[in-house]
């Protein structure tokens, strides 16, 4: 018999049949899919709960950690207050799980509560609901094949989201052109018609400006499309001016021609789609990036039509569902915002609540910001591993150190579980039923297929105790996955209908909205979801153009790892402490093929070996994130609180610590 469970590495969501019995399985789209049935089984696995013990950690029964961890809150809530309180949901866990995290946090008076979105698409998520009144990708993937064109800026799907590559090889095959920016000529460059090559990082939103302007002044929009549908044009046009033709050339180093061939390719398509990723979203001027790029489709009228959408491609398993759990700290389930009465007393009165708080919590950024000031006193991360993951590693640490309790769900023995105080253990994906959230809206149901190792459990099981035992009025315990997730379809609109059975007995899935029975795979083919109904264009300041004097640093994925959690093939593939440089500026610093080099910035240094690469622009040092890389990112010092430049750093020093011996023969 073959069980169905939803891919738990990226947000493509294939789902996979797995054989029991004969361990054979099938549906997966890409390499990494092939690792899913013994994925869980070969990580350091976390058997049972342990207690930090001076440097050791100790094992504990359910109990023992349970009710010492509800003791030491309740104390905590009592004297500080629950806002002292922090969550990061975890966007590898179910929908089930992430709704229960997030109530808990409420129910504890607490919104510091946020999921790995924050470092990846929270901004996206943020500008469209803003512009569009929904925070999620409008079509579903199936719709590439009618686009006429398709821009991917940032964004490197052949990679990241393979499956998805194929689809957009397909559309390329039927005529679509397809437009990649990136900084690096990209796997998925080399399948562009046209490729821009970025050669200032984290200012794309300057280029897209440059391709409005063009498509401005030539007369190509959509006029019909702008006055029935959008409001706002006005105020952001006067930005436009500025970006012409000229200044790609001259600023951005992009030549007149190529983007002059890319705004008309793109805009006399007639119906075209974008695509983004962490090459637009990482960097302090995200907000602007994004901005840009619904602009540009709003433009053209390029939503709301099959072939015509936007495609902020998630990046986990289940970041779109925790997102829409309301595992953020200025939106309830649903993206209701916490500062909106109504919204808020529905879900007083929906969970027998008095009060949520009114005010947008801590971004997981913030929060060990907030830590170094004693300001956070006890932090649950569940299924994140922020020593790895975030900016500045130094200052993760600390803060760690310095939060009275530290509680870590997790499935293994990561670099963060060893600064925890607590250590719970959790079931991993084949090992619990729950449903997962792709980038398409799609819910889907996962079968549990193997029994977890050891004392491990389901990640809402921990949650729902914990309530129970700090004794919170009104808290709910439940005893399945199933009981939640009628919760959820009976009190997030955006997810009524969506039931177990319904979802069980469905072969893809249900993609919301799903009002009336009727579940919408394309947004706003109608109208938008504002207030007015109307799309707005979002206003956009530009920072003046700063011609950068020093390197800069970005960062990339490799197809053989999966964030921080593991890289296969590492030996035969790519060292994943390469930093790649340009043959300039290796002349220019007297770096050559595997010196071993050290890296300064204004947050910390480490060592890489030093790889020359025709693929990477003068001025640009490009390294794959998934091990050191954030041990020289420093958190944003400009820009909005919610966005990191995980990929936009100024490189203070570049020291050649060893010359490769093999290069000492040849030279
Ligand atoms: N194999 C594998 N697949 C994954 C993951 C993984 O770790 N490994 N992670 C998953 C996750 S969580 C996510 S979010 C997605 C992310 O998927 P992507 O968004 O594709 O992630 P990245 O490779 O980090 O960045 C995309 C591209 O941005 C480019 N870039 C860097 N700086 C700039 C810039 O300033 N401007 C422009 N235009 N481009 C720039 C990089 O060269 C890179 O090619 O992938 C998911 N899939
Ligand atoms: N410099 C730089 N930094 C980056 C990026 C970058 O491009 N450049 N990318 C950013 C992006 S897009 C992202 S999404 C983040 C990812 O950052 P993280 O989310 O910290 O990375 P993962 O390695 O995916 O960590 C997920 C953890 O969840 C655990 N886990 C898996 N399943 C379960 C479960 O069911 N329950 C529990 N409790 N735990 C589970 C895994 O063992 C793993 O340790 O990193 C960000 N950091
Ligand atoms: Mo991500």
């Amino acid at each position: 018999m073959n069980t169905k469970v939803i891919c738990p590495f990226c947000g493509f969501g294939c789902p996979i049949y797995i054989n029991k019995e004969d361990y054979s399985m099938y549906g997966y789209g890409c390499a990494k899919g092939l690792l899913v049935k013994n994925f869980a089984k070969n990580l350091d696995r976390i058997l049972a709960p342990h207690v930090r013990s001076g440097e050791r950690f100790i094992e504990v029964s359910w109990d023992t950690a349970l009710n010492t961890i509800a003791s030491e809150l309740k104390k905590i809530v009592k004297v500080y207050g629950g806002d002292s309180i922090a969550f990061i949901g975890c966007s590898k866990c179910s929908n089930e799980e992430n709704y229960i995290i997030q109530k808990f946090a409420r129910f504890l008076g607490s919104n510091n509560i946020d999921n790995c979105a924050r470092l990846c698409h929270a901004i996206s998520v943020e500008v469209l609901e803003k512009s569009l009144g929904l925070g999620a990708q409008t079509n579903p993937f199936s719709d590439l094949l009618y686009s006429k064109a398709i821009l991917i800026i940032g964004y490197n799907p052949v990679v990241s989201h393979p499956p998805l590559a194929s689809i957009i090889m397909e559309a390329r095959k039927r005529g679509a052109k397809v437009i990649v920016i990136d900084v690096r000529e990209s796997e998925t460059a080399k399948m562009a018609d046209i490729f821009i090559q970025v050669k200032k990082p984290g200012l794309d939103y300057m280029i897209l400006l440059c391709m409005i302007n063009i498509i401005l002044s030539k007369g190509l929009y959509n006029k019909e499309f702008l006055l029935q549908k959008t409001e706002g044009l006005d105020g952001f046009l006067s930005i436009v001016k500025k970006f012409d033709s000229s200044f790609c050339e001259e600023m951005l180093m992009i030549p007149r021609k190529l983007i002059e061939e890319a705004a008309e390719e793109f805009a006399l398509a007639g119906c075209g789609s974008i695509l983004w990723g962490m090459g637009v979203t990482q960097h302090a001027n995200a907000y602007n990036n994004v901005a840009a790029i619904v602009n540009l489709a709003l433009l053209l009228g390029y939503v709301g039509r099959k072939g015509c959408g936007l495609y902020p491609v998630r990046g986990q398993n289940n970041v779109q569902g925790a997102c829409d759990m309301g595992c953020l700290p200025n939106y309830l389930p649903g993206y209701a915002r916490v500062n909106d009465e109504k919204a808020r007393k529905l879900f007083q009165s929906a969970w027998g609540v008095d009060w949520i708080p009114s005010i947008p919590g801590y971004t997981s950024v913030e929060v060990f910001e907030k830590a170094l000031n004693g300001d956070i006193k006890a932090l649950f991360i569940i299924g994140e591993n922020p020593v790895v993951s975030h900016p500045n590693r130094v200052l993760v640490e600390k803060a760690l150190q310095n939060i009275e309790l530290v509680v870590v769900n997790e499935i293994r023995w990561s670099e963060t579980v060893y600064l925890a105080d607590y250590v719970l253990a959790s079931a991993a994906h084949t090992e619990k039923d729950g449903s997962y959230t792709n980038s398409e809206r799609r819910v889907q149901w996962s079968f549990k297929v193997f029994d977890p190792p050891g004392n491990a459990v389901p990640d809402w099981v921990v949650f729902s105790r914990l309530g129970d035992l700090m004794g919170l009025r009104n808290w709910r315990s439940y005893e399945s996955a199933e009981n939640i997730l009628m919760e959820i379809s009976n009190t997030v609109p955006i997810y009524y209908g969506i039931t177990p059975e319904r979802l069980k007995a469905s072969e893809d899935g249900l993609v919301w909205p799903c009002h009336n029975e009727v579940c919408s795979q394309r947004l706003y083919q109608n109208k938008f979801e504002t207030p007015t109904g109307k799309a707005r264009f979002l206003s956009i300041e530009s920072n003046d153009f700063k011609n950068f004097s020093k390197l800069i640093l970005t960062t990339f994925r490799l197809g053989e790892c999966y964030n921080t959690t593991l890289c296969i093939n590492n030996t035969k593939g790519v060292d994943i402490d390469t930093a790649f440089l340009s043959r300039q500026d290796a002349h220019l610093l007297n770096i050559r093929d595997g010196d071993l080099i050290e890296i300064a910035t204004r947050c910390g240094k480490s060592t890489f070996h030093a790889k020359i690469d025709d693929k990477i622009p003068k001025g640009v040092i490009a390294i794959p994130w998934h091990k050191k890389a954030n041990i020289i990112t420093c958190n944003s010092q400009v820009g909005p609180k919610n966005v990191q430049p995980l990929k936009s750093v100024e490189i203070l020093e570049i020291k050649i610590l060893e010359t490769s011996t093999r290069n000492k023969s040849i030279h």
